[in-house]
């Protein structure tokens, strides 16, 4: 397949930090883009090109020379600016949350991250085509969108929202069709695990040896968008493990709401797995840390139990291992070295995450009738074992974390007979 020629452009307000166009590339990249140059301009924003005026005429030169046919922006682009340079340089122009959508696009394979890539789309087309109807109505459109009438910009406006409100509600019914599939899931009991980090850590590959899996996994990013659950075996301790999507550096407000607040899973997690790709430089690895943080603390996760895993540890010397590990510690309490691919440290990280697992504890309990069951109803992670009837009553074996187990005991009026752990 021809890969389209693009030109990256990024612009940094005096004094700000450089955008990060290495990334953006790779972006392009996955998107299926050949990058034949790169733009970067120091100056505040131009409300009409973003970048100014004299470097605009720079880049048509440059894209008339080079047959240049998409540009792609680091800036988020307002709609005006969007006109406006399409109509200066005459080809494609994006911003990096629309890059962000083709990856996305590419890789949806379940109908709700088509739908979630459709509503971000739309909700970010919609102040665009607001702008159009505006100007449409003064009049005052550039050359190639002057065609349609005011009136059919205003019939697109209008459609565009319906189909949001659709799509807000074919979504919310796959939501609470996976809601109750989790619930089910509580019910049974068993601990949970979120494979999370950065896009491209090799999240998807540790989930691989985790559930025994054979997921597709790629060198590039946003392989995953799906959350896909699986049940397995630490050590005897029966575990829920998911995979997720992964994070980016700033990323767009728009996909947040379409596909990250979504990420109940995270939220619910008893135990988070944070993949770290230990392959690249100490102050990428200490960007993506942070992003990673960042973006978990915008889905609502704070302080959440976690080991940190060291991957791709493959790739590094002895003493690179040491600094990484030095670096990393700095930010996590249980940081654990493996390579996902090779399966070294696999060993070791099972034991860590058994070690972090919430502490388990069986007991007994008698209860007068089966009504008395029903406190277990609600509480999450208790299994009951067996139960035995008696001549006045049930004697219950119970299994579960020793702070429920207590506080189902307190609300009892019940026997119950030593707690004992496992
Ligand atoms: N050398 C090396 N490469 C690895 C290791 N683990 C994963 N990779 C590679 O890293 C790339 C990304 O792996 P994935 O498992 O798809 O990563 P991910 O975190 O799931 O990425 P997204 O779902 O796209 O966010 C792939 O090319 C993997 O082969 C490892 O331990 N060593
Ligand atoms: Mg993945």
């Amino acid at each position: 397949m021809k890969r389209m020629r693009a030109v990256v452009v990024g612009r940094v307000d005096p004094g700000g930090d450089e955008p990060n166009l290495e990334e953006l590339k790779a972006l392009a990249h996955a998107a299926g883009y050949e990058v034949v140059g790169t733009i970067l301009q120091r100056r505040k924003e131009d409300p009409r090109y973003n970048i100014g005026r004299g470097k605009a005429e720079e880049l048509r030169d440059y894209v008339k020379e080079h047959g240049v046919d998409s540009v792609i922006f680091f800036n988020e682009l307002k709609p005006l600016q969007v006109l406006n340079l399409r109509e200066m340089l005459g080809v494609k122009v994006i911003d990096r949350f629309q890059l962000i959508l083709e990856i996305f696009a590419k890789h949806a394979g379940s109908k709700e991250a088509k739908l979630q890539i459709e509503l971000a789309r739309l909700k970010y087309e919609l102040p665009r085509v607001r702008e159009w109807v505006r100007r449409a109505k003064m009049r005052e459109l550039p050359g190639f969108l002057r065609g349609p009438g005011s009136y059919q910009v205003d019939v697109y406006y209008r459609a565009i929202r319906r189909r949001i409100i659709k799509i807000r509600k074919e979504l919310e019914n796959i939501r609470k069709r996976k809601l109750i599939q989790r619930k089910m899931r509580d019910r049974i009991g068993f601990p949970t695990l979120v494979l999370t980090g950065y896009t491209n850590a090799g999240k998807t590959t540790l989930f691989n040896r985790l559930a025994k899996e054979s997921k597709p996994v790629s060198a590039s990013p946003f392989s995953t968008l799906a959350t896909v659950t699986r049940l397995t075996d630490i050590y005897g301790r029966k575990v829920m493990v998911s995979d997720t999507i992964g994070f980016i550096d700033k990323l767009p407000p728009l996909l947040i709401e379409a596909f990250y607040t979504t990420l109940e899973e995270i939220r619910l997690a008893d135990l988070l797995l944070l993949v770290i790709d230990s392959s690249e430089p100490s102050s990428e690895i200490e960007r993506k840390l942070n992003a990673s943080s960042e973006a978990l603390k915008e889905v609502g996760v704070i302080d959440k139990p976690t080991i940190a895993i060291l991957n791709k540890v493959d790739m590094l010397d002895e003493s690179e291992l040491r600094e990484r590990m030095a670096l990393v510690s700095k930010y996590h309490d249980v940081v654990v070295p493996i390579s996902a691919i090779t399966g070294m440290g696999i060993d070791e990280l099972k034991k860590a995450i058994y070690d972090n697992l919430p502490k388990y504890r069986r007991m007994s309990l008698k209860v007068s009738s089966f009504d008395d069951l029903k406190v277990l109803d609600d509480v999450k992670f208790v299994q009951i074992k067996s139960i035995k009837e008696l001549d006045d009553g049930l004697l219950l074996e119970i299994e579960g974390p020793e702070e429920t187990l207590m506080r189902i005991q307190g609300s009892l009026s019940c026997e119950w007979r030593a707690a004992m752990s496992i």
